[in-house]
């Protein structure tokens, strides 16, 4: 019996694989290298099925003898350990970045006879067109809550950005890149309070309160399927922080992030220009402690916030209070800075490395944007929020169109920024 190589994802199934193995088992015994999570995650998106799962499927397809994890994209160290004498594949990858897959394949083969046998790619089946139709569908508040864990435990960390509407909800939900192969996008939303406050034309000081940000809150749901971390600011009461928790919890809102601070909250940018307090350690436990009990599943993640160094209180109080919140319960820890360099940051982080109880750190490069994704994540860092940047880069071009129509006293010179009628009109989908 001759050995036979299939490599897939196989998460979204459909004829087009089963046209594979169909080809394959013709030709002898089916191994299939099942993609693990984590390079479904790198290449392009979070699994809706875990490796298991996955794995139970395709085990029980006519004709597959074994499924093997393949855990890079480049097929080639699976299969100088299986030596199949053929492998099978789609005829969509001789073109384009997979083109150098297919060569290794190929070149290997060689080595000892064996022969790459192509597939037409089926048509009519489009992965990003189920995976759209998938994200049209919905979601629950349930299966949306879990994301944000599931994230953390497959691909090791959350690329989250903000969001203050339903468009920048949608903008969050659909941006996609493609680069060196792989499929780039926010793994989920940041409701931040400076942002949302913003939006409504009110000051960052706990003003919006939470009837008004469950408003933001459902809108970006409803247009949404992403994990949504909210800023929860101080928490408030820890009587009032009880309901918060439990409200969030039952609309599907993975985490929420509490400052420890107390008194009137001012944004932390404004560093020591302005007074505010932090809270004692032992009075923040109690709130992480309350916030934990009043859960109803353990996917509701309760984020304990630093500003220690905001605050210039140093680093060690900051470690301090990094161990004291993780005893209490927290499920992740944010540190913030205002520092412009990241050395502090940097500094903290690998500090935190060496504590024997750890979580989740987030973290949130607004002064130090110049600090990239890799290096974060090198440091120790699983959460990164890019806590405000659509209002930042919305203001200053609604504000050119506004003074522009102001000199001119007409629309026409603002038409080369502006998107077209036609645009708008069709962006969101079920307008015409
Ligand atoms: C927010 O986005 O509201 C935050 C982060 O809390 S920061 O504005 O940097 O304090
Ligand atoms: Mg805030």
């Amino acid at each position: 019996m001759k050995k036979v190589y299939v490599a897939m994802s196989a998460d979204l199934i459909h004829h087009g694989h089963l046209n594979v193995i169909e080809t394959a088992r013709n030709l002898g015994e089916v191994i299939v290298g099942l993609h693990t999570d984590e390079v479904i995650s790198e290449y392009w998106r979070n699994p809706f099925l875990d490796y298991e799962e996955r794995k139970k499927i395709i085990e029980n397809i006519k004709g597959v003898s074994k499924v093997i994890p393949q855990d890079t994209l480049d097929q080639v160290p699976n299969l100088l350990r299986e030596r199949p004498d053929y492998v099978v594949h789609g005829d969509d990858w001789k073109e384009g970045l997979q083109k150098n897959l297919r060569d290794r394949v190929i070149n290997t083969l060689a080595e000892w006879q064996g022969e790459l046998i192509e597939i037409k790619y089926t048509e009519g089946v489009s992965i990003s067109k189920l995976d759209n139709a998938i994200s049209q569908l919905g979601t629950t508040p349930q299966v949306r809550m879990k994301k944000l864990r599931k994230l953390l435990s497959t691909k090791g960390y959350a690329r989250i950005m903000e969001a203050h509407n339903g468009l920048t909800g949608l903008i969050v939900e659909k941006t996609k890149i493609e680069q060196n192969g792989k499929i780039k996008e926010f793994d989920g939303m940041w409701i931040s309070s400076l942002c949302d406050s913003t939006a409504k034309g009110k000051p960052d000081i706990e003003l919006v309160d939470l009837t008004s940000r469950l408003n933001t809150i459902n809108d970006i749901l409803e247009v949404t399927t992403k994990p949504i971390i909210l800023d929860g600011d101080t928490g408030g009461k820890i009587e009032h922080f009880i309901y918060t928790v439990k409200t969030l919890e039952r609309l599907g809102v993975s985490a929420i992030i509490i400052e420890d601070k107390v008194g009137l909250k001012k944004n932390s940018l404004f560093g020591t220009d302005v007074a505010q307090s932090q809270d004692s350690i032992a009075h923040f436990c109690e709130k992480i402690q309350a916030g934990k009990k009043a859960r109803v599943t353990n996917d509701f993640m309760i984020i304990a916030r630093i500003e220690s160094l905001i605050l210039n209180a140093g680093m060690e109080d900051a470690i301090d209070r990094a161990k004291a919140y993780i005893e209490a319960g927290a499920d992740g820890i944010m540190i913030h800075s205002k520092h412009k360099d990241g050395s502090e940051i940097l500094e903290f982080c690998s500090l935190y490395k060496g504590l024997d109880k750890k979580v989740p750190l987030v973290v949130v490069p607004t002064s130090y944007a110049h600090i990239s994704e890799r290096e974060l994540k090198d440091a120790g860092a699983s959460i990164i929020i890019y806590a405000n940047h659509l209002i930042r880069s919305a203001y200053p071009a609604m504000m050119k169109t506004a003074k522009s129509i102001l000199e001119h006293e007409r629309a026409l010179e603002t038409n080369e920024y502006c998107m077209p009628i036609k645009e708008i009109l069709t962006l969101i989908p079920g307008g015409k």
